[in-house]
């Protein structure tokens, strides 16, 4: 101890000569150095003298600062926000006669998996509900190596050629002269490169409508996107395009509630994930496949090789093959999230690549960027990235060899013996590439079969619900609205109206502008495909409030049975419930204080799928003369959901200019009811409600 500390308070800790808080080591636990060297002090540098000036011999002091002035990594250039979780692929269904891959070899096979969720165009520390596409990467640990699916939640993409992804990004991101906006695709520069690559518009459909603002990650279907290749055994090749179905269901949010979650609570969706695994819910989602050969391609109306087009199920059926669950949490979200690192190029024997050109770049993409981002070639021996079987080569040397990698030759051939050896490549067991023939011309050019830009969209469009539909112009119309530029509106509304003359018009409408003439296409575009009732996420909505979260607004003086009963029957629904009340410290319901989790203030009612607003008499006033108490009403009515109240919510909801008995969503409750309120719950959202944004 040195001179002017105080002596020790108790065997926890000490208060030094400053005031300042020492903690003891317990348990053994002694704190030291990254070279393990035991430290007397983490409070006070090595001075000269109690006032005296810093030493630089203080190598403790110095290697801290050293190590904490290195902390940050370049953030992935896109899908920098993200979100991991580990878990297992079960397969259900074995299915050797299409592909050799090992997770699909004997139904009840688990292959150890890590995923990574993500937004695209904001940086690491934006928030979760941006309009954006989402990434649904997964690494699977196979005992042939690893195999990464990196997809997202929309099957098809921007871009036609990988040469264009520099651009598009550009153009997503911040505006390079001012720095704004974040996260966010309704600006000028965005807006002006979508309009003038028409082959974006079947994507831009996509992502104005809620499937750019999921509810939960937990409840989106990802897709591979590009067409892949299986190989079995013998060699038969077929193409086949990968789909995440996900067990809890589809749900989106409303576009004026993401605006709002993203200053409520900018973590919500990993928020969300992470209390969902914590707490066991763990989420799933069935793996399914559209498997088709040469003949199927060649008939079907557009190229497989197009990444800005689907194979609609009602054409081609998804196959569920196995089934995806999260179970784990990360323990450190930098070792694993932020260090993890996929590769298109990482696939398994029985997978292969077809010749879709964005696949085709994305192979050299994704290698390329782990190497900037985390500093070298031996990223792949990272606990997060390293296979889970053997790895043997003869790759050497770099930054931050992990492996003592013995023996004596480091090449091959040689000839050594045993442990000296090393391994040799097997012509019969290793991945072998589909062999195929290829011939033409070395041009830069785009084939025909890519040029109809708009009669998927049309169809995406016309597969919606009237609900959907009506958000789709709202997005758009928000969006463009953002655009200062006029001529990028325009530009952007002739090429809508080659989509759809209703769904043009409308978001022009909603501009204030007149509906320009559609502009040149190469292809006419067919209004005549068959819709896809699975394009749609409301016509496919689950009934179960499983999953989901019921937020209880509660004063002094709350009945308490009654909160009983809602938390009783929110239980059997498989519901998370949270209560909110005027302050967080406790409400007092029947004699006892129960501590909210929420205070008001911090718990808009667009955190929640369905509230109760339940105030006591005593309660009930204050709550009425709140603007936050009269928003969360008046908001969750906005956004068509379910809400039930007491009898003395009444003034609180004339004051929010809601009638208590405005629709059968707003229900008048009791212990006795309780249950069947979650039960209507199970709709989700009351969408009859007329509701102007
Ligand atoms: Fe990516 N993409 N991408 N992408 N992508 C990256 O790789 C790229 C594309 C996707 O959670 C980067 O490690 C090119 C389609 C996900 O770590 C980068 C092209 C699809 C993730 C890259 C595409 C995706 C990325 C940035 C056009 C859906 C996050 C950091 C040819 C099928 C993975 C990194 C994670 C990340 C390149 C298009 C999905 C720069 C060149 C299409 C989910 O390598």
């Amino acid at each position: 101890m040195s001179e002017n500390q105080a002596p020790t308070t108790d065997s926890q800790h000490r208060t030094g000569g400053g005031g300042e808080y020492h903690q003891l080591p317990q348990d053994g636990q002694v704190m030291t150095t990254a070279q393990g060297i035991p430290m007397s002090d983490d409070q006070n540098s090595l001075r000269v003298g109690p006032r005296g000036a810093a030493l630089m011999e203080d190598f403790a002091f110095r290697e801290k600062l050293f190590h904490f002035d290195h902390e940050r990594i370049p953030e992935r250039v896109v899908h920098a926000r993200g979100v991991g979780a580990k878990g297992y692929l079960e397969c259900l269904e074995a299915i050797p006669e299409l592909t050799m891959a090992s997770p699909f070899q004997e139904k009840g096979t688990k292959t150890e998996a890590f995923v990574r969720f993500s937004t695209v165009a904001g940086n690491l520390g934006s928030a979760d509900l941006a309009r954006d596409v989402r990434g649904f990467a997964v690494k699977m640990y196979t005992p042939q190596g690893n195999w990464d699916l990196v997809g997202n939640n929309i099957p098809v993409f921007f871009i036609q050629d990988p040469i264009k992804f520099p651009d598009l990004v550009h153009s997503v991101k911040e505006e390079q002269d001012r720095g704004w906006p974040q996260a966010a695709s309704a600006h000028d520069t965005f807006w002006d490169f979508i309009s003038l690559m028409p082959e974006a518009t079947h994507m831009v459909m996509w992502t104005m409508s809620d499937r750019a603002i999921p509810r939960s990650l937990r409840m989106m279907e990802g897709f591979g996107v590009h067409t892949y290749r299986f190989v079995n055994a013998e060699g038969k090749v077929s193409f086949v395009k990968f789909h995440w179905k996900p067990a809890q269901g589809m749900q989106s949010v409303e576009w004026p509630e993401a605006v709002a979650i993203n200053g409520a609570d900018p973590d919500f969706h990993r928020r969300d994930l992470w209390t969902a695994i914590d707490s066991g819910d763990y989420p799933q989602w069935d793996l399914g496949v559209q498997v088709f050969d040469e003949d199927f391609a060649d008939s079907f109306d557009f190229d497989i090789l197009d990444s800005t087009k689907i194979i609609p199920e009602e054409v081609l059926p998804v196959r569920v093959i196995a089934r995806l669950t999260l179970d784990q949490n990360v323990d450190n979200v930098f070792a694993e999230t932020e260090q993890v690192a996929f590769c298109t190029q990482n696939i398994i024997p029985g997978i292969d690549f077809s010749d879709d050109p964005l696949l085709q770049g994305r192979n050299f993409s994704y290698l390329d960027t782990q190497l900037k981002r985390l500093g070298g070639p031996n990223f792949t021996q990272l606990p997060v990235n390293a296979p889970r079987c053997p790895v043997m080569n003869f790759q050497r040397d770099g930054h931050m060899q992990m492996s003592r990698q013995p023996g004596r030759a480091n090449y091959e051939p040689n000839s050594f013996a045993g442990a000296d050896r090393g391994p040799r490549a097997d012509p019969d067991g290793g991945f072998q590439s589909v062999p195929r023939p290829l011939a033409g011309e070395a041009r830069r050019l785009r084939g025909e079969s890519f040029a109809d830009h708009y009669s998927q969209a049309n169809q995406f469009w016309r597969s919606q619900t009237p609900v959907e539909q009506e958000h789709i112009v709202g997005g758009f119309a928000f969006e463009l609205g953002k655009c200062e530029i006029p001529q990028i509106r325009t530009r952007m509304l002739a090429n809508l109206a080659n989509v759809d003359s209703d769904l043009v018009t409308r978001v022009a409408d909603k501009l204030g502008m007149e509906v320009p003439e559609a502009s040149p296409s190469a292809v006419s575009p067919r209004h005549d495909l068959p819709e896809s009732p699975a394009l749609s996420i409301l016509a496919n909505q689950p009934t179960t409030f499983k999953g989901r979260k019921l937020g209880i607004l509660v004063t002094d003086g709350t009945d308490g049975a009654l909160v009983d009963a809602l938390e009783k029957a929110a239980k059997q629904a498989g519901a998370m419930v949270e209560l909110i009340g005027p302050k967080v410290g406790g409400v007092s319901i029947d004699g006892s204080t129960r501590e909210p989790q929420h205070a008001l203030a911090g718990a808009p009612s667009v955190l929640f799928d369905a509230v109760a607003v339940i105030p006591g008499s005593e309660g009930a006033a204050e709550l009425a003369g709140s603007a936050a108490a009269r928003d969360f009403v008046a908001d969750a009515f906005a956004h068509h959901k379910f809400i039930g109240h007491s009898e003395d919510a009444a003034a609180l909801f004339t004051a929010a200019g809601v009638d208590p008995a405005a629709d059968e969503a707003v229900v008048a409750l009791t212990a006795d009811n309780a249950a069947g309120f979650l039960e209507s719950c199970a709709k989700l959202r009351y969408w009859e409600r007329d509701v102007r944004p």
